[in-house]
């Protein structure tokens, strides 16, 4: 479950509380999936608070951690935890996604289009492929990702 397999990257994408809340799951799988992405891995889950502060580790010295990772971890909705597949995906999807905070966030973008606020911006993406690789590993079992061929990749061989 690396970030990479033979040049086509792999992400890990998140919906959070405040996005599963929402009913934007559907929404955000679709503008993956139509973009041209593959799902290869997908569950939902209340992480445990050591699997969000691992996650959000990078963070530990700023004001809204602890918040954060209580929020994260409330179980008043579950994480739709992500692995998403192909060229430039870890990028890609930070555009998909949109900046961080909503007030930044282009329209069009995830964020741009259906949050308001940085505390709640119902979804997260891997920044890096260092990241990618990390997330990916912690959120994920080997077992739990798969390889898998869209048809249209069988049609051009
Ligand atoms: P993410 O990891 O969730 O994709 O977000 P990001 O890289 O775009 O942004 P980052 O700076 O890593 O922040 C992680 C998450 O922390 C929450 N946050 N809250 N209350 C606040 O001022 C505040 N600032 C950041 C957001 O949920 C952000 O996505």
């Amino acid at each position: 479950a690396a970030g990479t397999k033979g040049g086509i990257e792999r992400t890990f994408i998140a919906i959070k509380p405040d996005g599963v809340q929402r009913g934007l799951v559907a929404e955000v799988i679709n503008r993956f999936e139509r973009k041209g992405y593959k799902l290869v891995g997908i569950k939902a889950i209340v992480p445990s608070k050591e699997l969000a502060e691992e996650h959000y580790g990078d963070l530990k010295a700023r004001p809204f951690y602890k918040g954060l990772v209580n929020y994260m971890t409330s179980g008043r909705a579950p994480v739709i935890a992500m692995v998403w597949e192909g060229p430039d995906v870890i990028r890609q999807g930070r555009r998909i996604i949109g900046a961080t905070n909503p007030l930044d966030a282009e329209p069009g973008s995830i964020r741009g289009d259906y949050t308001i606020s940085v505390g709640r911006n119902a979804i997260h993406g891997s920044d890096s492929f260092e990241s990618a690789t990390i997330e990916i590993g912690l959120w994920f079992k080997p077992t739990e990702v798969f390889d898998w061929k869209f048809t249209h990749e069988e049609w051009i061989i």
